[in-house]
């Protein structure tokens, strides 16, 4: 509530009609009863007010202080040099002698314009701000719960969930606390989310039902979440006639099996009218799809994408299709080119609501990784890029992450070479047609909704990142560390401030620091994920290996001698990841298997290089401990204590990752640390 003081202390007028204008009203009207301010809906006479949200459609205009309003927004626009669209989603701010306009073509812009406002606290009001224009970037800014209706016996209620239960479901049911569900609503709409998935991409029998006898289930979650526009898809089983339709095959040809798809899609519909579609993991990790009948990619997403068209709806199509029961011996088959073998021959096949949905990428959500090379190889194709919000890989929600500095890497990345268009780019799509971006849910039934306290500024910066993916990273914390820990609710603000940017900024390179090195991924305990386990995957089905011996590490994806991943890249990124001479040192044990002794761009060796990363890491986590500690008493004692909390448990994880990698590589290689410190 803090973050609304300003806001709330002002004269406010909201005019227009409608769901998304009673929201803003709705939140315009708390703030006020909180601090003091007024507000009025539509008055047809006129009032003194400090801001007006409008939207510039031309029906009746009672009141001069709307009509003033929206003339000086259409001059602002004017002045900016675009007076053209400001499309569904966006809105200006500008300034109208002493009055804040927000100005929007439809009422999600409204909204929007609301959260903006209370962003900039008291800045929205200063007289010399100049005239603001927002658009979103990306269409859909879409968040995917893996979350489990009934609990899984693996995988409990959601999977790679750190956050404690469901916020949607609870031991088969829905979990009832709507409340929790409008709040959660709210907070994505602020951080820009348009869209939800409500369920496991894995779908089991439970959740399968969503789709028809527990349908409104769903809806209730959707009747919840739509004044703050957001609309709600569903992760489907693609073998769903079968097992809830009772037909003798799921083959996406089969006429009878379309039809089912078209009436259960109807069905939908009518109870939710603007549902946004299915969700859909097939041919992976053991989920039915198309293959079982000889059918490829195309085949399924198309069937269910020929169900949505007429309703509005898409088909989020997952490319996360690999084999999972690779032998080790075999050394002819990469993990990491199987999206690319299996999607990029599809290009062109897609209907128009089809949206391939591509994991950054090519391995696994690792906390470094080439870009995924499907993202520039299906240019007649919609592509969405999936990231993980859900710390997975990334210390689980115990580990101070902020993966924003990351993210922004990915999206800035420029497949076709650095004067090409960049990932943003692809998943915005000409005139917005793209994808847009995805990512897996890290909230819960958790106290304080991400377990890790600061992990909601992942969950903050993913919004705030598909709405505009060219912004700094750690101007978005800022923004979240001022929403966060207002400054009026601290002794000493700037301290508080400059000591979580000390902590989090660059936590994402600190953990990679002291976790698998130079890219080669995984290295983490098989099952769940957590914590060192340098050879846990070496010798297992799922295609994670690392190939460390006595004289090197590392995988050989060349074209000249390895797997050939490299010529999956346009031929710019081609040459620069095949050759030693131009390979990155963060990925070069992704691309290459190299000597300890091979000498990094970096002037140091593969060796010594892990020996000081190690080290250096576990030093900058202890820093992190010291310096949150400083913060003891100036903020909210439930989070100082949780936080706290959980910076003991990431030294002694990372302290562990330290000692056992450090030891795996000065067992294997006999090479000593030219500093000579402790290793086991
Ligand atoms: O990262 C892996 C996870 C699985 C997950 C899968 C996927 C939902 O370990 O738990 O399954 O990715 O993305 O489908």
């Amino acid at each position: 509530p803090e973050a609304f003081r300003s806001l709330g202390a002002r004269r406010v007028l909201v005019h227009g009609d409608g769901l998304l204008v009673d929201t803003v009203l709705h939140e315009v009207s708390r703030a006020c009863a909180r601090y003091g301010g007024r507000v009025w809906h539509s008055p047809s006479w006129d009032v003194d007010v400090d801001l007006v949200f409008a939207l510039r459609g031309a029906d009746e205009l009672p009141s001069s202080v709307v009509r003033a309003a929206r003339s000086a927004g259409e001059s602002a626009l004017a002045e900016i040099g675009d007076g053209g669209s400001l499309g569904d989603e966006g809105f200006l701010l500008a300034r109208d002698g002493d009055v804040t306009v927000v100005l929007a073509d439809a009422p999600a812009g409204l909204l929007y314009g609301l959260f903006h406002v209370v962003r900039l606290c008291a800045a929205a009001f200063d007289p010399e701000r100049p005239p603001e224009r927002h658009r979103p970037a990306l269409h859909r800014r879409m968040l995917d719960h893996w979350d489990n209706v009934a609990v899984h016996p693996v995988m409990g209620q959601v999977e790679r969930g750190y956050a404690g239960g469901s916020i949607f479901w609870r031991d088969g049911r829905p979990c009832g606390d709507l409340a929790r569900i409008r709040e959660y609503g709210r907070l994505l709409a602020a951080s820009g989310v348009n869209a939800i998935s409500v369920n496991n991409v894995n779908v089991a029998r439970t959740e399968a039902l969503l789709l028809t006898d527990r349908l409104g289930d769903v809806a209730e979650i959707a009747d919840v979440l739509r004044p703050y526009h957001i609309r709600v898809h569903l992760s489907v089983t693609f073998a769903a006639p079968v097992v809830l339709g009772g037909l003798s095959t799921a083959d996406p040809l089969d006429e009878g099996v379309r039809a089912w798809w078209a009436a259960t899609t109807r069905t939908v519909y009518d109870r939710i009218p603007d549902f946004g579609g299915y969700v859909v993991k097939a041919d992976s990790e053991g989920q039915p799809g198309p293959f079982t009948y000889g059918r490829d990619h195309a085949d399924g997403a198309n069937m269910l994408a020929e169900a949505l068209a007429p309703l509005g709806g898409v088909v989020h199509w997952r490319a996360f299709v690999y084999n999972h029961h690779q032998d080790w011996r075999d050394r002819s088959t990469d993990r990491a080119r199987a999206a690319y073998d299996h999607f990029a021959p599809l290009d062109g096949r897609f209907r128009t609501n089809v949206v391939v949905q591509v994991k950054f990428g090519p391995v696994d959500f690792q906390t470094r990784e080439p870009v995924s090379p499907v993202i520039a190889a299906m240019p007649a194709t919609r592509i969405a890029v999936e990231l993980q919000v859900t710390q997975e890989y990334t210390g689980q929600q115990r580990h101070v992450c902020h993966l924003g500095p990351w993210w922004s890497e990915v999206l800035r990345f420029a497949p076709w070479g650095p004067d090409g268009r960049a990932v943003a780019d692809v998943a915005a799509g000409e005139s917005g047609a793209g994808g847009g971006l995805v990512a897996v849910a890290n909230v819960g039934d958790d106290l304080f909704w991400t377990g890790h306290p600061l992990a909601q500024a992942n969950l903050y910066t993913f919004g705030r990142l598909a709405w505009d993916p060219r912004r700094d990273p750690t101007a978005v914390l800022d923004e979240w560390i001022t929403l966060t820990f207002p400054p009026s609710a601290t002794a000493d603000p700037d301290l508080v401030r400059r000591t979580l940017h000390e902590i989090m900024d660059d936590s994402w390179r600190t953990y990679e620091r002291y976790t698998a090195p130079l890219g080669v991924g995984f290295m983490v305990n098989p099952g769940d994920h957590y914590g060192p386990g340098v050879d846990g995957y070496e010798y297992t089905r799922w295609g994670t290996y690392h190939f460390a011996d006595r004289d090197g590490v590392g995988v050989d994806r060349t074209r000249a001698s390895g797997t050939g991943f490299t010529g999956q890249y346009p031929p710019y990124w081609a040459q620069v990841y095949e050759s030693l001479e131009t390979c990155p040192d963060e990925l070069l044990l992704f691309f290459h298997h190299v000597p300890y002794g091979h000498v990094l761009h970096s002037g140091s060796t593969v060796i010594q290089h892990i020996y000081d990363t190690h080290f250096a890491g576990v030093e900058e986590v202890t820093a992190m401990r010291r310096r949150w500690r400083t913060l003891n008493g100036m903020i909210d004692p439930a989070v100082y204590e949780r936080v706290a909390e959980r910076l003991d448990e990431q030294v002694r994880c990372a302290t562990e990752w330290r000692d056992q990698i450090n030891t795996y590589f000065y067992r294997k290689s006999g090479m000593l640390d030219e500093r000579g410190r402790d290793i086991y």
